[in-house]
């Protein structure tokens, strides 16, 4: 199995630039997502935040199960921090993420209030790649006014947005230099927030498929025909190619386009409610 880690440039930049911001936000909003929520948050972003109240975000909570994603929200609460699961595409959820930052500064909010002092509140918006950030805040906003895109890297440099009294700074997706586990990594990548073009699909696929198969055999039968889910990964790929007629010209199995169609499968939501971590 390929070795997966991904830092450029780049993204030491982006922490140079929030740390540089740190001291202008009340908080910071960690933006994870819910297929991953553990393999999502970033360590090195964590002892970044290390004196900052922090909000937990579970986006893309429309991709999971509900008990998933009400026993992901518990597990950060029993650890005593703030979390909360959204759907950045569905308004009522952010809503409840407008109240629920508010909560969070409550007591800031009501000494500033006895002190006469008005300032809006501002959030820091941080995470690994294509969690949903910039979603976040527009849907927040209510305009486009934060880049998106479904790949890794579509934010570039700092912005700052408004929304009635509060500020949020959206920022680029960075990953840790390097990763504690391969199997976080690998969920990482299934879900689209590693660089693919440094990603072996064949690898990967076979490695989501050995995922798949104990824990959601049924899925694998529904979408692609699975008869035996008992099978060896390889053996489902072969499967998988045939219903599918992927074949080269002499009538090899197409593994690249097998590979590249099961995660895609996933990352669309095709496959089913599929929790990782
Ligand atoms: N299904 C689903 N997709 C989402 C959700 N939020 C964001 N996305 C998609 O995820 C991709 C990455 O979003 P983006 O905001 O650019 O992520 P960023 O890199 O964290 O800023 C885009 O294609 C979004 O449309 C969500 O709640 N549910
Ligand atoms: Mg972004």
């Amino acid at each position: 199995m390929q070795h997966l880690q991904w830092f450029p440039g780049h993204m030491t930049a982006a922490m140079r630039m929030m740390r540089e911001n740190l001291k202008s936000v009340d908080g910071v909003m960690m933006v994870l997502d819910a297929r991953a929520p553990e393999s999502s948050v970033n360590v090195k972003l964590n002892n970044l935040f290390a004196d900052k109240r922090v909000l937990y975000v579970l986006n893309k909570a429309d991709l999971v199960d509900k008990k998933d994603v009400a026993r992901s929200v518990a597990r950060f609460e029993e650890k005593g921090l703030s979390a909360i699961a959204v759907s950045a595409t569905d308004k009522h959820t952010v809503d409840m993420l407008y109240d629920k930052i508010f909560a969070l500064l409550k007591d800031k909010l009501e000494k500033n209030k006895e002190k006469g002092v008005f300032k809006p509140v501002r959030f820091m918006v941080a995470g690994i790649p294509n969690t949903g950030k910039s979603t976040i805040i527009n849907a927040l906003t209510g305009g486009k006014k934060a880049a998106t895109g479904n790949k890794a890297g579509v934010t570039k440099g700092k912005q700052w947005v408004r929304i009635r009294e509060l500020e949020l700074l959206d920022t680029p997706g960075t990953m840790p230099p390097a990763f504690e586990s391969q199997t976080a990594a690998r969920h990482l990548a299934y879900i689209g927030s590693m660089n693919d073009a440094n990603i072996d699909f064949n690898d990967l696929a076979y490695e989501f498929i050995n995922e798949i198969k104990v824990k959601y055999p049924k899925l694998l039968t529904e979408r692609y025909g699975t008869e035996d889910v008992t099978a060896s990964a390889l053996e489902i790929m072969n499967g998988i190619c045939e219903k599918r007629g992927f074949l080269l010209r002499g009538g090899e199995y197409d593994y690249e386009r097998c590979s590249k169609a099961v995660i895609d499968d996933f990352r669309k939501g095709r496959t089913g409610k599929i929790f990782l971590d």
